[in-house]
């Protein structure tokens, strides 16, 4: 059976409007079963697991955190021109385009059994996109080729135009229950509880420069505006009744903990500014909250680790894994914390909810993991963690940085007294002074904001009388006794930036 009456054209509309039906068959049935496994998001979760390490480093530095919808929208893209070309097979043999089709749908079938949790319950909805998809295929290319029967070698103008308005119908009522799916699928709901009180409370967060100062990044990054890096294309769902926090490997006693549990324990407070390790030099991958969680030294010391375990490797709900010297859990100077709470507020599901990990010092992918479920003790020789094994490095120390906020790089500002202005951070040692260079100038002095611990950044300012001209502005900082940030450029891989924050400003 062939369809070869149909043009290129209309053949290839067919092939593409019936991926399309199907692709949306797809995410209306995960709504049910977990957008994780909805074909696009499984093939996306493959290839970002699959992509080699100068990919993602180049989707990340090109496309930011929109480098998310950027994939979808090439695995969208592709999926759209293999069907179309599944189309123009069927015009020589409707077997090969069905074939083609076949091949997508077990690809995506594939991937979603081997997601995290995934196995044959995560196949469901790519047969359900392989029925309507290749079903629909199919039906249309062989209403479209029946007529060849009636007149052979001629398409009747009246089929190829019922099998074109089929085709299109199709393509809508994909699209339909593509959007319906997400909708759903993003609506199930997260079990909002107000946490308990902190057993120990800090003291309430000082005024940050930004109330006087134009320009400079707050002192307490509010949540909605935190930076997200997550390899989660779906972020996850995680019901606080269902999960659990395992604690096993070399320890005495295996443990595991509901999130009653968790909430049940002393709870304490720890102002920590997160940094991930894909920040460039001034970059924004960097935020500060007050947290409030459980320190996992204590949970650490209920599991009992026996001796000669180096690192904790902990797993996340959507399998993806870190790992932290134990000595930074354990260090008693150092508040790790199993965090549930973040800026007053439940953790939201964008940062892990119902339960991460926030690890003083060290950049986010060596102890911050979120949705975290599992910590296993064990050793670097025995496990090694995601994006080590991507070839970044096993241990990540933070790098001191100071970032300059205001004026910002390439802007024309207007002449005189004016400010400039950011925040620095030196995580675990302490920022203790940032010094500003203008041009080929002495190295000036800035003024620090309110000093929040050593965890956390601080806010600084320098008065500069703007004169008319091209100016370069570059910012250091001191840190712990007074050791300087280090002029040594380097990029984010394999263990974070270095390198003078530097902007160009134009004054008239
Ligand atoms: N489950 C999970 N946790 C994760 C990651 C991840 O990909 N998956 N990324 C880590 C990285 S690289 C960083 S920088 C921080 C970012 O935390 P945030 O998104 O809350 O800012 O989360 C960490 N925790
Ligand atoms: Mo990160």
């Amino acid at each position: 059976m062939t369809a070869a009456h149909l043009g290129k054209g209309q053949a290839a509309f067919v092939g593409l409007a019936s991926t399309i039906a199907g692709a949306g068959a797809g995410p209306l049935v995960a709504a049910i079963t977990g957008p994780s496994y909805s074909p696009p998001f499984a093939v996306g979760s493959a290839v970002v697991d699959a992509a080699p390490t100068w990919l993602k480093n180049f989707a990340v530095s090109t496309f930011g955190t929109a480098d998310k919808p950027v994939l979808l929208a090439s695995v969208a893209l592709v999926t759209g021109l293999l069907g179309a070309l599944a189309g123009l097979l069927a015009r020589t043999r409707l077997v090969r385009g069905v074939a083609l089709l076949g091949v997508l749908v077990a690809l995506a079938g594939l991937a979603a059994w081997a997601r995290p949790g995934g196995g044959v319950f995560a196949v469901i909805p790519s047969l359900a996109t392989a029925f309507v998809g290749v079903g629909s295929f199919v039906a249309v290319m062989s209403s479209a080729s029946g007529s060849s029967s009636i007149a052979p070698g001629v398409a009747s103008g009246d089929v190829t135009r019922r099998t074109m308005l089929s085709a299109g119908a199709l393509a809508g009522l994909g699209a339909v229950a593509a959007g319906m799916g997400q909708k759903i699928g993003s609506q199930v709901t997260q079990m909002v509880r107000a946490l308990p009180r902190p057993s120990r409370s800090l003291p309430a967060m000082p005024a940050g420069l930004e109330r006087t100062v134009k320009g400079v990044t707050p002192l307490v990054t509010p949540n909605s505006n935190f930076y997200r890096i997550d390899t989660a294309l779906v972020v996850p769902n995680v019901d606080a009744g269902g999960w659990r926090l395992v604690i096993d490997g070399d320890v005495e006693e295996e443990l595991e903990f509901t999130y009653d549990d968790i909430l049940a324990m002393p709870l304490v407070e720890a102002d920590v500014t997160l940094t991930c390790v894909s920040n460039e030099v001034g970059g924004e991958y960097a935020g500060g909250a007050r947290w409030l969680g459980v320190p996992v030294r204590d949970l650490l010391a209920k599991a009992r680790p026996r001796s000669g375990a180096d690192q904790v490797l902990s797993v996340s709900d959507d399998g993806w894994t870190c790992s932290t010297p134990i000595e930074a859990f354990q260090d008693k100077n150092r508040q790790a914390l199993l965090a549930v709470g973040m800026n007053g507020e439940p953790l939201p599901r964008e940062h892990g909810f119902p339960a991460r990990l926030v690890t003083p010092g060290l950049y986010g992918y060596v102890g911050a993991t979120k949705w975290v479920t599992k910590l296993t003790v064990t050793t670097y020789a025995e496990h090694r963690a995601y994006w080590t094994d991507r070839g970044w490095s096993e241990k990540g120390p933070i790098k001191p940085s100071a970032r300059i906020d205001t004026p910002r790089a390439g802007r024309t500002i207007d002449a005189g007294r004016l400010a400039i202005g950011g925040v620095a951070w030196a995580q675990h040692q302490g920022i203790v002074g940032v010094e500003v260079q203008i041009d080929d100038g002495e190295w000036q002095t800035a003024k620090l904001g309110p000093n929040v611990g050593i965890d956390y950044w601080r806010q600084w300012w320098l008065s500069w009388d703007a004169p008319k001209g091209q100016h370069t502005i570059k910012a250091r900082c001191r840190y712990a006794d007074g050791k300087v940030q280090t002029s040594q450029e380097a990029e984010v891989t394999p263990d974070g930036s270095s390198g003078w924050h530097t902007v160009s400003v134009g004054v008239r």
